[in-house]
């Protein structure tokens, strides 16, 4: 059995149209501070297998919106727990009125990791080297404590699969979907204005879900 750890129940219906066999796992991964969303991403994952013992995957996914420099990006989620999506939204409106665009990027990263070694593929694989260097943060002896030494740093590889969608930031529009889905559109519609399954064939977690679930089926 496949275990996505999330607590995220549109992420869960989103991958249940790629994966037959995944349910979800409520699991506290370490959120640990880089802006690489794979960084964050393979280390939930070599976590939450140390933990489950199982097949497990871990999603990071953020919004990165041009005339913010990429904010929110990889804090997207406590940017909305605080200023909200409207508050983005706005945020990205005022840089506009200084003549900036208002295109954005949505990118998510699926880290999947069973303890085993992977074949080379087009995927990057974490060995817990090139994406941990990012995520380490200080070393030994230096000042801070939060995920410095990254003391999981080594551990299983973890394979992972990306996937972005340009869009828009719009006002809010349309009550599917979850989290920014109604201030990002796509083609003229929002996130929030699709079927999961419309959102699924153009989204950045429905290009990861296909890279990876094409995969997981070969690798089963
Ligand atoms: P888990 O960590 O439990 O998986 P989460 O919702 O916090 O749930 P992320 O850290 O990946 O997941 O999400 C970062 C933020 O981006 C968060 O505010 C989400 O609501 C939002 N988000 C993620 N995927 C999204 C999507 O497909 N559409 C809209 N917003 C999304």
């Amino acid at each position: 059995m496949l275990r996505y750890v999330t607590t995220n129940e549109g992420k869960i219906a989103e991958a249940r149209e790629y994966l037959d066999d995944v349910s979800a796992l409520d699991f506290d991964c370490t959120e640990i501070q880089s802006d690489s969303l794979g960084a964050i991403a393979a280390r939930g994952a070599r976590e939450a297998h140390a933990h489950a013992d199982e097949p497990v995957i871990v999603d990071d996914a953020g919004l990165f919106v041009d005339a913010l420099s990429g904010f929110p990006g990889p804090y997207s989620s406590y940017v909305e727990d605080t200023v909200g999506i409207e508050g983005v939204g706005r945020l990205a409106e005022r840089e506009r009125d200084e003549g900036q665009d208002d295109r954005a990027v949505f990118r998510c990263v699926i880290a999947f990791c069973d303890g085993e070694e992977f074949a080379a593929s087009p995927d990057p694989v974490d060995r817990g080297d090139r994406v941990s260097a990012a995520a380490t943060g200080p070393t030994d002896g230096e000042a801070g404590d939060d995920n410095g030494g990254d003391s999981d740093a080594s551990g299983p590889p973890v394979k992972l699969f990306e996937g972005a969608v340009r869009g828009r930031i719009v006002e809010p529009r349309g009550d599917g979907g979850f989290g920014y889905d109604p201030i990002f559109e796509h083609d003229g519609t929002t996130l929030a204005e699709m079927s999961t399954a419309e959102k699924n064939a153009i989204s950045h977690r429905g290009r990861a879900l296909a890279k990876f679930g094409e995969w997981y089926h070969e690798r089963k």
